[in-house]
């Protein structure tokens, strides 16, 4: 096997066994690695930036950081110091990268081929949007998008729309969205996109902008490539532009994390099954479990703390194994009655793979 590529230095912090690093930008946590207790430590964290990682000078001084806010009766700008003044909010939520599962794919589609640990659970405190938003005098009229731009310095002689991290989501995203600087209890690493960093629960991770600079209510989405052509389901073989869905909301989705491709043959008897389950803006309601590739299922056990919708849940499945092989499937059934599929929406792009048939793992019991 090839030689596992180093932690850049930005990121010389992380756990380097925990991870998988594809290149200096995009860095994803192991199967393997993911424990059982719910949250997912910063160390093991992964890691996707569209442009480099800025430098050190952007969370020199966190208070004194600044938003502009625009799109509202009374825009501004706001110092992180202050918004820590306006409001406090915590939420646990799913980080997940739109393109999580796109090495599933077999059209091979262009963009990192992640498995399943382009995601974590990790809790940020800010201060929630709503409530920035009503000190300034509420959101102007006719606007139907939260859009924010990433702080990154662009590159001079470039037009920035076809660079900068710039996103819009639907309005009523801003009911549960927060500007947080804080992550698992600690300032967010820069990495994660501290100082400040819009969150918006259940959206997929591009959606959640880091090194936010701007919080803007627009009427219309940005014109920004990222958001116009860029992270749009089109079918395969067909450039995705403006007509085709954007990603926002992310889908039912789990996988078992033991067994799993590293963890190799294992002896007869018992063997708790485990792994992580979600349903993207609803709570996840049950999780099943296969052996035998999806030809029947049994309900899992949910374990450890409910740390509400936008989180996702442990599930354990007991079970004792004769010799032999087994596919071992898991399929989520969310709040709303909505089950993980079976197959995966093919797209050219290969974004929000949530098929269970993809996410299976073949165990083989010596
Ligand atoms: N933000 C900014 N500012 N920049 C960049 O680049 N990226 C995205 C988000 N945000 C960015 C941002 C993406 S794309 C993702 S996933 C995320 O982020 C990640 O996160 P972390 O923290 O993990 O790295 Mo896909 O959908």
């Amino acid at each position: 096997p090839a030689k596992p590529k180093p932690l850049p230095d930005y990121v010389a912090w992380k756990d380097a066994q925990s991870l998988i690093v594809h290149s200096a930008t995009t860095i994803e946590t192991k199967r393997s690695a993911f424990g059982t207790s719910v949250i997912t430590p910063a160390e093991q964290l992964f890691i996707r930036n569209n442009l480099p990682a800025p430098d050190a000078s952007f969370v020199a001084d966190r208070n004194g950081w600044q938003l502009a806010v625009e799109g509202v009766k009374n825009p501004r700008k706001l110092t992180v110091a202050e918004l820590k003044t306006m409001g406090l909010e915590t939420v646990a939520m799913v980080l997940q990268c739109s393109g999580n599962g796109r090495g599933f794919f077999p059209h091979k589609p262009s963009g990192t081929p992640w498995t399943v640990g382009a995601a974590g659970c990790v809790i940020w405190s800010g201060v929630p949007v709503r409530a920035v938003v009503e000190a300034l005098g509420g959101v102007a009229e006719g606007m139907r998008f939260m859009t924010g731009t990433g702080g990154e310095k662009l590159p001079e002689g470039v037009d920035p729309k076809g660079l900068v991290v710039e996103r819009s989501v639907p309005l009523k995203a801003m009911e549960d969205a927060l500007l947080a600087w804080e992550m698992n209890g600690e300032p967010i690493p820069l990495a994660h996109g501290g100082p400040l960093r819009l969150i918006v629960p259940g959206y997929t991770g591009v959606n959640n902008v880091k090194y936010i600079k701007r919080l803007a209510f627009t009427r219309d989405e940005t014109e920004a490539k990222i958001q116009k052509t860029g992270y749009r389901i089109s079918p395969i073989g067909v450039k995705s532009d403006p007509s085709h869905p954007s990603v926002w909301e992310m889908n039912v989705k789990s996988w078992v994390n033991y067994p799993n491709p590293d963890s190799g043959p294992v002896p007869a008897g018992g063997l708790q099954i485990h792994g992580v389950a979600f349903g993207g803006v609803n709570a996840v309601k049950r999780v099943e479990v296969s052996l035998d590739g999806g030809k029947t299922w049994k309900e899992a056990k949910l374990v450890g703390p409910d740390l509400g919708r936008y989180a996702w849940r442990q599930f354990v499945f007991p079970v004792k194994l004769k010799p032999g092989t087994y596919t071992i499937a898991s399929r989520a059934i969310d709040v709303e009655g909505n089950v993980q599929p079976e197959n995966r929406l093919e797209n050219d792009h290969g974004y929000i793979n949530n098929s269970w048939r993809d996410h299976a793992v073949q165990l083989t019991v010596a």
